[in-house]
């Protein structure tokens, strides 16, 4: 411990993300013991006094901060790790790479391309460590996928399907906006599924199966005014509450992506499906620890969908967790992209997704809220196979 190097760490909000991130510095240096940097929780920031007071207590913050900027300022941070809001993420990003700190940013990147940009361009230009929390790649079963793929034994793909569904918006009263409603309030998230669910989707897609060229997409929203917490106003709902695209990716395969919060019965079902010349992988959320896989080469009496339990010290993570036959969960994506985060400094390599492989999610996002507004086939603008 007393070798390490320090790593002094700023969080920016104390929501639902603030304790998955939390928990994953809390955790690294636990499990990754060989890493040469640790995290040190050194302050967290909320607008409320006494949340954020309680917070800190609950996750082992040294100090708190109830203005963003303030935290920025500090010369004892480090990192900054945003976990606000998306309609705070452009400017506490750009502000941080400004005063020189490493950004660690929640999904997506921003609201709009224009953020998102503004965005790369400002980590780019001071030369800071940035990321962002597309968890889902360090799930072992997902990140074996990547290693399947990547091998060849798939061959030619032609297939990408995945779904991303959730039921818990279906009440028209359920209001929008405010502190834990503000994925609902266009304003603050951007968008609806497509920004909060597909782009996880589209992340995963495009690190497992390459670029995605063009979409054609279709939204809807279902509900369409709810009142709005800050005003008591019924107001206009403005983002998508249901979206479906397909689309062709660089390497000829084509893509069929669905998510909705109006799925009765699914509360965070994320799937996907690739199908191969020679084989096929298929993943689901709800049994992390597995990836089932084809592959026609098996002889044709035992054929069959293999059901692979990714627990096994061979496979990837595994060997930092229990023993064989354990499995871990969704808390696990977090702890190893903080471990990853903390060897990419050892290493001076990128940790991927950076900002500027998070903006190719978010070209795909816009072009697919393009498509469905005008009805059209929309260029997404990514290139690569
Ligand atoms: O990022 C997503 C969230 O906004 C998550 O992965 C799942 O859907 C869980 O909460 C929401």
């Amino acid at each position: 411990m007393e070798n390490k190097k320090e790593i002094r760490i700023g969080l920016v909000g104390c929501g639902f993300m603030g304790r998955t991130h939390s928990n994953g510095y809390n955790r690294a240096s636990n499990f990754f013991p060989d890493l040469q940097y640790r995290p040190v929780l050194k302050a967290v920031c909320s607008r409320n006094p006494e949340k954020v007071a309680a917070f800190a207590s609950q996750w082992g913050y040294e100090s708190t901060e109830t203005d963003w900027k303030a935290l920025v300022a500090r010369e004892d941070i480090d990192a900054v790790d945003i976990c606000t809001p998306n309609n705070m993420h452009a400017e506490i990003a750009i502000a941080a790479a400004e005063a020189g700190k490493m950004v660690l940013c929640e999904k997506p990147l921003a609201r709009t391309m224009d953020e998102s940009v503004a965005m790369v361009e400002a980590v780019e230009k001071a030369g800071v460590k940035n990321t962002i929390w597309y968890n889902y790649r360090r799930l072992p079963a997902v990140t074996l996928a990547k290693q399947v793929i990547d091998s060849g034994k798939l061959g030619r793909i032609f297939h990408y399907r995945a779904n991303f569904l959730q039921d818990w918006t279906i009440s028209a009263d359920l209001p929008q906006g405010g502190e834990s409603l503000w994925r609902l309030d266009a304003n603050a998230a951007g968008s609806g599924v497509t920004g909060d669910l597909l782009a996880h989707c589209i992340d995963t897609a495009m690190w497992l199966n390459g670029a995605i060229k063009d979409v054609s997409a279709v939204t809807e929203t279902f509900i369409k005014e709810r009142m709005h917490q800050l005003s008591g106003q019924m107001q206009k709902v403005a983002i998508d509450d249901a979206c479906i695209f397909h689309c062709h990716f660089g390497n000829g395969s084509l893509g069929l992506f669905e998510s909705t919060r109006y799925a009765r019965g699914h509360k965070a079902l994320y799937t996907f499906e690739i199908n191969g010349e020679h084989a096929s992988i298929r993943w689901d959320l709800h049994d992390l620890n597995r990836l089932e896989y084809f592959d026609h080469a098996d002889e044709s009496n035992v054929r069959g969908w293999r059901s692979i339990h990714v627990t096994d010290g061979d496979q990837p993570y595994m060997d930092k967790w229990w023993v064989p036959g354990l499995g871990i969960g969704y808390e696990h994506s977090f702890i190893h992209q903080v471990a990853d985060f903390l060897k990419s400094l050892e290493t001076g390599e990128p940790c991927a997704p950076t900002f500027r492989d998070a903006l190719q999610t978010q070209k795909v996002c816009e072009a697919v809220l393009e498509s469905a507004a005008s009805g059209s086939w929309k260029d997404t603008g990514v290139s690569g196979n």
